[in-house]
């Protein structure tokens, strides 16, 4: 099999300010470090490096329990409300740049509220503005301020995008961020950390959700399966994956800041993302929360290894030469 003919474009999203742990904007450079690009080009694929959509200056990128670092509150508490979503609204623009140069977009993250972006920058590129989205991640990140329990960000990137749910959300003034999924557009695998007000969402909104237990029960092969077959992406309506580190078991990717032990292992995040390839239509792919700075050094080069694995397994379906 060969690679000629894939064009690939990476963004680094170093932002941190969805969540409270220092280190998550190292993120991007942790991957870039495991010689991820020389890789890929070595299996024929043509890859540009668009660098990093930096986080503005007065943002300073100070993660929110900084101390003296206000946290500016969103309507209904959420943390660095307008850092958030002005950021996002910048790396949406910047993933649309990506696409419309005819590249599938990678972009690393930083914390999983760079989704909101990354999301809606593929969704409004799209002529019909339409993606469908594979969430793989232990959290649903489908919270809005009044029933997330902590008021970070990054457990809301979701629901931002859903019709239905969209409402509940504030908006910038000029209406950033506008939804573009339908319920049926969305599917999670590897749940096993869903609030109570997120699991209400899921019920009611009929979302497809398949958390470990489904995994234990059928096997990654029949989940994914099921997910892609029911999302059905298409060229009108391309396949957006957006990969949180700590889908994985603690012990395959520790450097992560909210690890859920009883996770995926590397290998069945890999039957995810190289059935979601095989499938086709995939036009972007985000991975994200990648820490660095928790753990030794070696669970951080481990972690970023296994990023490293899942991207490959995406863009190229692993390293079978
Ligand atoms: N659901 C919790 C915890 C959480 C969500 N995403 C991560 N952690 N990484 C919340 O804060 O919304
Ligand atoms: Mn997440
Ligand atoms: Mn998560």
């Amino acid at each position: 099999q060969s690679n000629r003919g894939l064009r690939v474009g990476f963004l680094g999203a170093p932002f941190n300010k969805g969540q409270r742990r220092v280190g998550v904007s190292e993120g991007p450079q942790a991957v870039k470090d495991t010689g991820i690009i020389t890789s890929l080009q070595d299996l024929g694929v043509d890859v540009k490096d668009y660098g990093d959509v930096e986080p503005d200056n007065n943002n300073n990128n100070k993660p929110t329990d900084d101390a003296g670092d206000s946290l500016h509150l969103g309507p209904n508490g959420e943390r660095h409300f307008e850092a958030v979503l002005t950021y996002n609204q910048r790396l949406s623009s910047k993933v649309g740049e990506v696409l419309k140069d005819g590249r599938l977009c990678v972009t690393v993250g930083g914390d999983h509220s760079i989704a909101i972006g990354t999301i809606h920058g593929h969704a409004h590129t799209n002529p019909e503005h339409q993606v469908v989205v594979l969430w793989v991640d232990a959290h649903a990140d489908l919270n809005s301020g009044t029933t997330s329990p902590s008021g970070n960000m990054h457990g809301m990137p979701a629901a931002f995008h859903i019709t239905n749910l969209s409402s509940r959300h504030a908006k910038l003034q000029d209406g950033f961020p506008q939804p573009s999924l339908a319920t049926i557009h969305l599917a999670y695998i590897g749940l096993r950390d869903v609030d109570k007000g997120e699991r209400a969402f899921l019920d009611q909104l009929g979302i497809v959700n398949y958390g470990m237990r489904d995994v234990d029960r059928l096997g990654m092969r029949e989940v994914v399966a099921r997910c892609l077959d029911h999302l059905s992406p298409s060229t009108t309506r391309p396949l957006h994956v957006s990969f949180d580190i700590d889908a994985l078991d603690p012990l395959e990717a520790p450097s992560t800041g909210t690890p859920v032990r009883g996770g995926l292992t590397l290998r069945e995040g890999l039957v995810v993302v190289q059935e979601a390839w095989a499938g086709g239509h995939m036009g972007a792919l985000d991975l994200v929360e990648v820490n660095p700075h928790l753990g030794t050094p070696t669970d951080a080069a481990y972690t970023a290894h296994a990023a490293k694995e899942i991207i490959m397994g995406a863009l190229v379906g692993g390293y079978s030469q």
